[in-house]
């Protein structure tokens, strides 16, 4: 009898660890309704690259989105700079049924087509960083990113702020790559506002493609035909720029003395250079869009309405800053 009794509270209390851990695994949350919401939510993802230190602080951002929750899986593609690996990759999600596409493309236009597919296959498609032009903006379900044509406003006002709207300045443009939405809107922000500085002229303009190798050997270029006319050096993204100081050293000149120079990002890098002073300002983009997507995700999955444009937050920093926000940068 006393061995049975043993045996059996045995059994209950072992029942009882199976059923407390049984709770603990179950990923169940209770969405606003009070209702139990045990959905898995599967996330593709298509980058676009890995031209430069703000991409890669954005796909780890992103990559690290799982590890935030582990109700979502996440696939993830690399583009390498090519449109059409992009356009497989979203058609290889459909297939694949997940439950929303998240796509930073590598340019604006031509996105019409699996878009609507991926519309007629009821997938919600977020679009990050970089915006799409898209004859009806109902083939995407949100927009999260930066304003790139504020960015480039704010860095015509950051070369205005040093010199004046009258000054007579000679200044070199960096571009992204051709047709990006961070190079449109950065160019067309940037134009805009110095249009209203008569004597600023923009003297050479060339893409470097969003990297540091390719910005050395432009501004490379530009110090040979023109190094010792150059005053502005204004680059759409810091590894360009990075690059360009290298080469602007070994034309014999002083970067951020000779030569004024702001950038777009806020990459650590950068920030180095800054407080070295060898740079002079920088707007910042913030590419850490992984916890922001994962709250949009969830918000689909439950099937609640999300806004159409997201912005997510930046400032701008000058050299006065660069030595005290260097250890604050997290990418
Ligand atoms: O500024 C640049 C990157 O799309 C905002 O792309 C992004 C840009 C970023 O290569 O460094």
């Amino acid at each position: 009898m006393k061995f049975k009794k043993i045996i059996s509270l045995i059994t209950i209390f072992s029942l009882a660890i199976a059923i407390f851990a049984g709770c603990g695994t179950k990923s169940t949350s209770t969405d606003d309704n009070g209702e139990d919401n045990e959905k898995r939510i599967i996330i593709g993802f298509s980058q676009l690259g890995s031209e430069s230190g703000w991409r890669t602080a954005e796909t780890n951002s992103i990559k690290n989105i799982p590890n935030l929750d582990s109700n979502v899986d996440l696939k993830f593609s690399d583009g390498q700079q090519k449109q059409e690996n992009q356009i497989k990759a979203i058609r290889s999600f459909i297939a694949q049924k997940v439950d929303l596409i998240v796509l930073d493309p590598v340019v604006e236009t031509g996105w019409d087509s699996v878009l609507q597919e991926a519309k007629e296959e009821k997938i919600p498609v977020l679009i990050v960083d970089r915006n799409v032009k898209v004859a009806d903006e109902s083939l995407y379900t949100a927009f999260l990113g930066s304003d790139m044509e504020e960015e480039g406003k704010k860095a015509a006002k950051l070369i205005i702020d040093k010199f004046g709207k009258d000054a007579n300045l000679n200044i070199v443009e960096l571009q992204g790559t051709a047709g990006a939405g961070a190079t449109v809107g950065r160019q067309k922000g940037f134009n805009e506002t110095v249009k209203d500085c008569p004597n600023y002229k923009i003297t050479k303009s060339q893409t470097g493609e969003f990297t540091r190798a390719k910005g050395k050997q432009v501004m490379g270029d530009f110090m040979k035909s023109d190094g010792d006319k150059i005053n502005v050096l204004w680059s759409h993204n810091d590894d360009m720029a990075v690059g360009a100081v290298q080469a602007i050293e070994e034309a014999g000149k002083k970067p951020g003395k000779d030569i004024f120079i702001v950038s777009v990002d806020g990459i650590k890098d950068m920030f180095q250079l800054m407080a070295d002073g060898k740079s002079n300002g920088i707007v910042e983009c913030n590419p850490l869009l992984g916890p922001q997507i994962l709250e949009i995700a969830k918000s689909i999955a439950a099937g609640k309405s999300v806004d159409k444009n997201i912005k997510s937050k930046e400032s701008v920093f000058t050299q006065d800053q660069a030595k005290k926000e260097l250890p604050n940068r997290k990418y």
